[in-house]
């Protein structure tokens, strides 16, 4: 029996960031479709030019609806950039870049937003207008900002990441508004399901992209209760992200950047994936490890390891049921 079959109409919860986590996002939509819920960071989202941006949601639908630029990971494909010409002759602010078809995405649901319509609503919606199997839920329809309080002052994640590329150190990460954020009742039930088979926390930035979620309170607590095997694939190769600032803050948080401290950043996991390259952190980590190649370069790379994710997490359910049988 394939692994995909061994899991149909029981359902996974997928936890994931932009980038990186949207290629494997992609993969597990692809192996179990629509019994696969993902529940999105919104950490990045913020209002600019008078729009509400949301990147890890736009990464994640533009990715499992075939319309995403696949060479920058973000945005979509055969993208014209018209409008942020004319944005700086008219000397507008140009350092965040809106495409003219993503546009389009960022208007409707400032508009939706501003008429009363939720972002787990509007997200959903669009997830269905585009064809894909999976529900895509934001992690909660309450506003969490993350800021990146580092050497040179506090900074919006934006300002951060796209404005100054990561260059300022970072001394801690702060989600504003999440110790007020609620997490909704669809995520809840997502992970409260009696069926759960599996939660995956995709190879986002554990610091960035997957802590804002956790940072809602509701989620963190309903994780922590969760019975099935949660499953981590580490976003570390050698040491290094495959794209994006993740070794370079441990380091400047004072992490050893390695799977072991990927491990012991989420304290509720039952089983961490690796990467080939670091075969030899396996016997350090104080957890089941799963070695595998983690570099999702091509689509098979990304249901591949969706796979794989898959069958390390259904090996660890039948331990976890053979130690309760004993
Ligand atoms: N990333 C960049 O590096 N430069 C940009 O100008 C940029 C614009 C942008 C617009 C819409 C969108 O959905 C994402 C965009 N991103 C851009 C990506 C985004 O900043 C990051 O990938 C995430 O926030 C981190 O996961």
């Amino acid at each position: 029996m394939s692994t995909a079959s061994a899991f149909k109409g029981k359902p996974v919860v997928a936890l994931c960031g932009g980038v990186g986590g949207a290629k494997l996002a992609l993969g597990l939509n692809r192996l179990i479709g629509a019994d696969l819920t993902i529940i999105v960071n919104t950490g990045d989202d913020f209002e600019h030019l008078g729009l509400h941006v949301s990147p890890d949601i736009d990464t994640v639908v533009y990715t499992l609806g075939g319309l995403s630029d696949v060479e920058r990971g973000w945005g979509r494909a055969d993208e014209t950039w018209n409008f942020m010409a004319s944005l700086g002759d008219l000397g507008g602010e140009t350092w965040f870049r809106l495409g003219d078809r993503d546009l389009a995405m960022h208007v409707e649901r400032t508009q939706a937003l501003r008429g009363g319509t939720t972002l787990t609503e509007f997200t959903t919606a669009m997830a269905r207008r585009l064809g894909i199997a999976a529900t895509l839920l934001p992690m909660s329809d309450d506003r969490v900002e993350t800021m990146v309080m580092t050497a040179d002052g506090p900074l919006p994640f934006q300002r951060y990441f796209v404005g100054l590329q990561c260059a300022p150190v970072v001394q801690r990460l702060e989600f504003k508004g999440a110790e007020r954020a609620v997490a909704t009742q669809q995520v809840l039930s997502a992970l409260r399901h009696p069926d759960l088979a599996a939660v995956i926390i995709c190879p986002s930035n554990p610091y960035l992209s997957v802590d804002p979620i956790l940072a809602v309170a509701d989620i963190r607590k309903a994780l922590d209760a969760v019975k099935a095997p949660i499953v981590a694939v580490s976003p570390l190769i050698g040491g290094q992200a495959v794209k994006g600032p993740t070794a370079k803050i441990m380091a400047e948080l004072g992490l050893p950047a390695d799977s072991v401290t990927i491990a012991r950043h989420y304290p509720f996991l039952s089983g961490l994936i690796i990467d080939e390259t670091d075969r030899e952190e396996a016997d350090k980590i104080e957890m089941p490890v799963h070695v595998a190649s983690t570099w999702m370069r091509s689509f098979e790379d990304r249901d591949r390891l969706a796979a794989e994710c898959l069958k390390f997490a259904a090996q660890l359910s039948i331990v976890r049921k053979g130690e309760s049988a004993a």
